[in-house]
């Protein structure tokens, strides 16, 4: 069974440590055990990082070797058309995902590149959102949607 990346971008690090009235208390190391109690047997790659570099090498990985991937591409999101590319080269459903709802916020965040390419958006779930995001892919993954 091939693995499902999960890929948390910018500032995630971050998270339960600060406005907690818009991300929550959850950590990351707690969102990170939620997911793998989601996946059961399903491998999963999670990773953070705050250089978009990074991210678009960890996508290259997933198309080399991933069935899905789930991304919360934080600031990227509204910035990187070269993330857009990545993604747009791999074969497998793609879950954009982030824990408030983007567009209940201010403009900026409004205009996503990544949903360019995603299969689906997920907004406003908070933090165990990500739960349901992992099986949301599960699904993507039985119906072969991309
Ligand atoms: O809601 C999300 O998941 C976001 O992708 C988080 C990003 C933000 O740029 C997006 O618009 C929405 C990152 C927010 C800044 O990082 C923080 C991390 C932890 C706690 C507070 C902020």
């Amino acid at each position: 069974m091939k693995p499902i990346f999960i890929l948390n971008g910018p500032n995630l690090n971050r998270l339960g440590k600060r406005e907690p009235e818009i991300y929550g208390t959850t950590t990351l190391a707690e969102v990170e055990a939620m997911c793998r109690e989601a996946a059961g047997e399903r491998p999963i790659e999670f990773r953070q990082t705050n250089s978009e570099e990074k991210l678009i090498d960890w996508v290259h990985e997933a198309i080399d070797g991933g069935e899905g991937i789930i991304i919360n591409p934080a600031a990227f999101t509204f910035t990187s058309l070269a993330l857009l590319d990545a993604l747009k080269m791999f074969k497998g459903p793609i879950i954009e995902f982030h824990i408030s709802n983007i567009h209940r916020r201010e403009s900026i965040y409004h205009r996503s590149y990544v949903s360019m390419t995603a299969t689906t958006v997920m907004a406003g779930l908070g933090a165990s959102g990500y739960r349901l995001a992992v099986q949301a892919i599960e699904l993507l993954i039985a119906e072969d949607k991309r």
